[in-house]
């Protein structure tokens, strides 16, 4: 089979509030993304996802849009998005998008009007219910940033759904002509030049008709009680509904869909993304960012172990072997990835490197979240205040509120999680504010710049043994070898108690160790690399010493057999 152009490079997610900010007004902008494109060609990445740019009330930072079609003034003009998009072809890159699907924003026309008039033109692109008998909401579900999902509108005398904010109304996917308008969006997109899309929660915008309540069982992948499956999460007509806007758009199947489906496997997963029938062609699931998950899910986090891990690869690789999966490890929904599965104190370098590559060689296409290629770690919020994400705010509210956890427990566990630690400015350079705003004397970013940016800044980073350093070199080493871009996948077995994490690729008459210890410890391991072994790329290990056994804490290797 012919490759398809993302399988062969990297995609690098950025989050535009928190790139680079020219205006001086303390938010990252579209200039701003243009101007440091070259940095991005030099890390080796062929396309961007840029999170949501167009009109927006910012409820929940550009995720709930009032026009589809148009930039917001805080990021730029639509003219910058065209030069963007002109600019980054010259260097190679591609542009992708965030199609926020599922809700708009309550400012959006068609809301406007569908909540003052429900015989009129828009009166069904939104989920209106009547309220019980006794007044009360239609069923018991509960939205992602807490809450019922129903919201009462005095105006229309219904309940409206949303599974997120009260200010991200859900849209009326059963209704042919709201399909037929969010086509156009992408079709406005694709004549502009982007390259394809991301699409927000994207299994979630069918809905089982009768919206029937959810039984309570014990929490499901997702963090919410009882399983959504089928009812919300990965619908009734969800892959209609695909089918039909895959079909419907133009540029063909050159057009990169990526759809962001929290809740699903990687065995539906491969369904969507089925090379011949799957309207989508690469999914984000989310199983490898629940290792840490407790019982009571996101909020209530515990250590995660490397078995648990070895199992999820083997799995998920293995349910998409005739698919192509996207591999990531992290977005601006999580905590840092450094902070979070490595050691971001004492081995910082060697837990990011041994990461990434653990992760990003495997089979799929790397989506690169901004700040991972040099180790941004979290943020160290210490009071409430420092928590301005609407989902981690109400996750405190409702802890201490409706849960009785004391306020200073449950600032440590939300702390941790937060989106906000995710979502801090971009660290270039080690002059004060980490050269995020451009010019702008005294103005401050919107959040507050990691203090640890003096030593790990994109400047700072830029010398061997530094992580950017060692980033570069892995994903030129994927693009230039055979058996890592499109070799097959099979996890090595270890001790269920072992650290280590390995996986060999075979392709092209290659075949490909990667082997990587993720623990403080160093830790024997029993692959012998064999005499003719080649070392490709290691965090620490010198080329002459691939026969010895040790591999020192957070150390990975990769070599050829
Ligand atoms: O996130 C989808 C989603 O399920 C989130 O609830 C996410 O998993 C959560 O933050 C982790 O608990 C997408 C966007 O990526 C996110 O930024 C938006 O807030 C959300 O959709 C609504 O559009």
């Amino acid at each position: 089979m012919t490759r398809r152009w993302w399988q062969e490079t990297t995609i690098y997610h950025i989050y535009p509030r928190s790139f680079y900010d020219t205006t001086g007004d303390g938010i990252g902008d579209l200039p701003g993304i243009i101007e440091k494109l070259p940095y991005l060609r030099d890390l080796g990445v062929g396309a961007i996802w840029m999170g949501p740019v167009f009109s927006s009330p910012q409820v929940d930072n550009g995720y709930d849009v009032s026009d589809y079609r148009a930039i917001d003034p805080l990021f730029g003009t639509i003219a910058d998005m065209d030069r963007l998009i002109a600019r980054a072809e010259e260097l190679g890159i591609r542009v992708l998008l965030d199609l926020v699907f599922n809700h708009s924003s309550d400012r959006h026309e068609w809301f406007v009007s569908s909540r003052s008039d429900r015989d009129g033109e828009y009166g069904d692109y939104y989920i209106w219910r009547d309220a019980t008998a006794d007044g009360g909401v239609p069923n018991n579900w509960r939205g992602f940033f807490g809450g019922s999902v129903w919201e009462w509108s005095p105006e229309r005398e219904q309940y409206y759904l949303h599974l997120f904010a009260p200010e991200q109304p859900d849209l009326n996917w059963e209704n042919p002509r709201v399909r037929a308008d969010l086509l156009d969006v992408a079709n406005f997109w694709i004549d502009r030049g982007v390259a394809g899309f991301r699409m927000d929660v994207i299994n979630f915008i069918s809905k089982a008709p009768w919206l029937p309540s959810l039984p309570s069982l014990p929490t499901d992948a997702t963090g919410r009680p009882g399983s959504a499956n089928g009812v919300y999460i990965d619908g009734p007509r969800l892959v209609e509904f695909l089918a039909e806007f895959r079909a419907g758009l133009r540029g063909g199947q050159d057009v990169l869909l990526v759809g962001e489906t929290p809740g699903i496997d990687a065995e539906r997963a491969a369904e969507y993304t089925d090379p011949e029938t799957g309207p989508l062609d690469m999914v984000l699931l989310f199983d490898h960012l629940s290792l840490d998950h407790g019982p009571g899910g996101r909020w209530d986090p515990r250590p995660w172990s490397r078995e648990n891990l070895r199992q999820l690869l083997s799995c998920d690789q293995a349910a998409q072997a005739r698919s192509w999966p996207a591999i990531y490890l992290s977005n601006h929904d999580q905590p840092r990835i450094v902070s979070r599965y490595g050691n971001d104190r004492e081995y910082r370098y060697e837990s990011a490197t041994a990461l990434a590559t653990v992760f990003y060689l495997q089979r799929g296409t790397p989506i690169l979240y901004q700040g991972d290629e040099i180790a941004m770690r979290n943020y160290p919020i210490t009071r409430v205040e420092e928590i301005v994400d609407i989902e981690s705010r109400n996750a405190y509210r409702e802890l201490v509120e409706q849960d009785g956890v004391k306020p200073q427990e449950a600032l440590d566990r939300v702390r941790r999680i937060a989106r906000d630690n995710g979502r801090t400015p971009m660290q270039w350079s080690a002059t004060p504010g980490a050269g995020f705003i451009a010019s702008g004397e005294g103005t401050v970013p919107w959040y507050p710049v990691n203090p640890d940016y003096r030593e790990w800044n994109t400047e700072a980073q830029n010398a061997p043994g530094t992580v950017r350093w060692y980033i570069r070199r892995l994903l030129s080493l994927r693009r230039q070898t055979e058996a890592l871009l499109a070799g097959d996948f099979e996890v090595l077995t270890a001790p269920e108690a072992s650290p280590l994490v390995g996986f060999r690729r075979r392709g092209g008459g290659d075949s490909i160790v990667v082997l990587a210890n993720l623990s403080d410890d160093s830790v024997s391991s029993s692959i012998d690399p064999g005499e003719n072994a080649e070392l490709l790329i290691g965090n620490l290990r010198e080329p002459d010493s691939l026969s010895d056994p040790m591999l020192r804490p957070w150390e990975c290797l990769v070599f050829r057999e």
